[in-house]
């Protein structure tokens, strides 16, 4: 295994700067590297960062004929996983994964994430939880001191569509700012999950204690699942700007 806080070189640059693709790619390659190891039971995240994972996952399988099952998080990472002829399970065989690898839409200084963007939260979260480590991959936009200071879409709640009003009250009265439900890019409807809910989009006005937030707010009746990710983090990859990857 390579050690975690290596430097990576790479000559991706626009203007004297790596663009977030190439940020993107480092990030995943280094993490897959550093903790991916034969007989593994991996959890596929998903969004855009995780496809250079998955990339860089099915190259080793092929070069070092490595036995890897995997785990998907959504309908994409599903997708992923058979397209590159990976091993496709499930919780049912496999209740207890080695790693699970996926992207955040925002890393704090306590490894705390915002991840829901792509909507795909609630899963993602339950892969997370069977893993014994729980790796995360970034570009550096999504390097942070605190949330909210780069992610301004706010924290996703996947909610059952029936309590999407009610929820998003209680979520205003109790904690401030404004649980927005989000919409397709059509706007011809809500954004539908992979497990048929709908997502509330919080945005909050200040920083909070996230790890009572996002207890308080599972406890409203209705909620399904936060993108506030406490505690769960073992290690974050950014790949960043000068070509390096930075760890956490
Ligand atoms: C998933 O994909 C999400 O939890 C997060 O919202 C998003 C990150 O996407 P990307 O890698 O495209 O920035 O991991």
């Amino acid at each position: 295994l390579s050690l975690p806080g290596k430097h990576v070189r790479s000559s991706g640059r626009h203007h004297g700067t790596l663009m977030a693709e190439e940020a993107k790619k480092l990030a995943a390659y280094a993490a897959v590297d550093n903790h991916i190891q034969n007989n593994q039971v991996v959890g596929v995240g998903s969004g855009s960062t995780i496809v250079y994972a998955v990339d860089r996952l099915a190259e080793r399988v092929r070069q070092e004929k490595l036995n890897i099952v995997c785990v998907p998080t959504s309908f994409q990472a599903r997708q992923l996983i058979l397209q590159h002829g990976l091993t496709l399970s499930d919780l049912d065989r496999h209740p207890e994964l080695d790693v699970a690898i996926d992207g955040a839409d925002e890393v704090d200084a306590a490894l705390t994430l915002i991840k829901g963007g792509g909507g795909c939260l609630t899963q993602e979260k339950i892969v997370a939880g069977c893993a014994k480590h729980f790796i995360v991959i970034a570009d550096y936009r999504k390097d942070s001191k605190a949330l909210g200071q780069q992610w301004k879409k706010g924290v996703p709640v996947e909610v059952i569509p029936m309590a999407y009003v009610p929820v998003s009250r209680a979520i205003a009265r109790r904690f401030g700012g404004d649980a927005v439900l989000r919409m397709a890019v059509s706007k011809a409807g809500p954004v539908v999950t992979d497990n048929s809910n709908f997502i509330l989009d919080w945005k909050f006005e200040h920083a909070q204690n996230w790890k009572e937030v996002n207890t308080a707010i599972k406890m409203i009746p209705g909620v399904v699942e936060t993108g506030l990710f406490v505690g769960m983090a073992e290690r974050v990859y950014f790949g960043m700007e000068d070509g390096s990857v930075k760890t956490r």
